[in-house]
């Protein structure tokens, strides 16, 4: 269990987004209603038609405002409304993480790089025509859903995890995952911890509203043990908390704990990542559940690029490869399958389009994550079906 000193270093005292009620808030006139109604219960009943018109003409338009109110908190939209503003914007708007190398990251020139920032620019692609026309919004794990919520952006590709609470709550869909990673913990080399529950009594960062708290707290509740987190709101300041030593351990995904050993002041072998995972996370991009047709397509982007790496189809050859044996590719692809682009609200040759942008889904993990770059994650679970991971997507036909 978390003992009772739960420290909370540059908490702005907001509450864990995931926790957060998901209605904004808003200028309500219900309590002005409510205090007409009152001091009309306190006064005498009024006398006479004409004063009794104006009673019931107050009480209409109170309940016209609360119904305007109601329907206005989150107005429903349309099926499509999301895709068709990104269509008639002409520019795709993506929340990406402050800076998770592997994930999304500036380089030195300015350029975001990372996994979730190519799979933004595979949708504009597929979308717009175009990969550069984008907006990617670097947001805070604590502002995620909210500034989805507020349709500040139209798609979050942020290294979130796909979890049931977050998806009945939040009203929010997880079309796809497109990493599959797990909670670890960082410690210093030599420091005698070897396992999760040596860490029994000590202090651990971890970042604000992130399923790794509560995941914190649940494994060593269950265990019938105790530590005492240290909460931090940034990504950068939390591992600069544990640098400073600040905490025994640091808690995140896998795939963060190598980003950040890397830039361990002593050097990667200063530090060591525990073998053991205390938790699953799988990764996904995020929209609202409001609009059916952009749940689709952000889905069917990402099962894209799975299925030109099933197909050998990459960023440079696609074209050949859906032009020459018939795969279940070209059956997405080919031109015949028009009918089928346009029912899904995109122009003809979205999938080639994404391909040709990013490359496939392998490309995109090696170039990021893999052996291509600083982080050289294995695949793992992220390997295709057919070489014993978990990435899959689903049949043409
Ligand atoms: N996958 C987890 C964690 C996501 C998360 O925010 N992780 C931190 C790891 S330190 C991060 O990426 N922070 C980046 C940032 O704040 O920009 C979740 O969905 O809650």
């Amino acid at each position: 269990m978390f003992a009772a000193g739960t420290t909370r270093l540059n908490s702005s005292g907001a509450a864990c987004a995931a926790s957060r009620s998901v209605i904004p808030s808003f200028d309500c006139p219900a309590p002005r209603c409510g205090a007409f109604f009152h001091s009309y219960r306190l006064r005498s009943r009024p006398r006479g038609r004409a004063a009794r018109g104006k009673v019931r003409a107050i009480h209409r338009w109170c309940l016209a405002g609360i119904l305007v109110l109601l329907t206005s908190v989150l107005p429903p939209l349309q099926a499509g409304e999301i895709l068709e503003a990104v269509k008639s914007r002409g520019t795709l708007r993506c929340g990406v993480s402050e800076g998770v190398a592997g994930f999304s990251e500036k380089d030195a020139t300015g350029r975001w790089r990372g996994l979730d920032a190519d799979f933004c620019r595979a949708v504009a692609a597929a979308v717009i025509g175009d990969p550069e026309r984008l907006e990617l919004v670097p947001l805070k794990a604590s502002t995620r859903f909210p500034a989805l919520q507020a349709r500040r952006i139209d798609v979050l590709a942020r290294n979130t995890t796909w979890t049931f609470t977050r998806e009945v709550a939040l009203g929010l869909q997880f079309p796809a995952v497109i990493f599959y990673d797990g909670q670890a913990f960082m410690v210093p080399a030599g420091s005698g911890i070897a396992k999760p529950t040596d860490l029994n009594g000590a202090t651990v960062c971890v970042e604000k509203g992130t399923t790794h708290e509560r995941n914190l707290s649940f494994y060593f509740t269950s265990r019938g043990l105790s530590v005492t987190p240290v909460v931090v709101d940034s990504s950068r300041e939390v591992v600069q908390a544990f640098f400073a030593g600040r905490c025994r351990a640091y808690t995140s995904e896998r795939s963060r704990l190598a980003a950040a050993r890397l830039a361990a002041p002593g050097g990667p072998a200063s530090v060591e990542i525990l073998a053991e995972p205390i938790s699953k996370e799988p990764l996904a991009p995020v929209v609202l559940d409001t609009d059916r047709e952009w749940v689709k397509l952000v889905r069917w982007v990402l099962y894209a690029l799975i299925m030109a790496e099933e197909h050998g189809a990459t960023r440079d050859n696609i074209e050949a490869v859906v032009a020459g044996a018939r795969t279940p590719l070209s059956r997405l692809i080919g031109d015949h399958r028009a009918a089928l682009a346009n029912a899904l609200g995109v122009k003809p040759g979205w999938a080639i389009r994404a391909v040709k942008a990013v490359g496939n889904y392998g490309e995109i993990y090696e170039r990021n994550l893999g052996s291509a770059s600083p982080l050289a994650i294995e695949r793992g679970p992220n390997r295709l079906w057919s070489q014993g991971g978990l990435m899959y997507a689903p049949p043409i036909d």
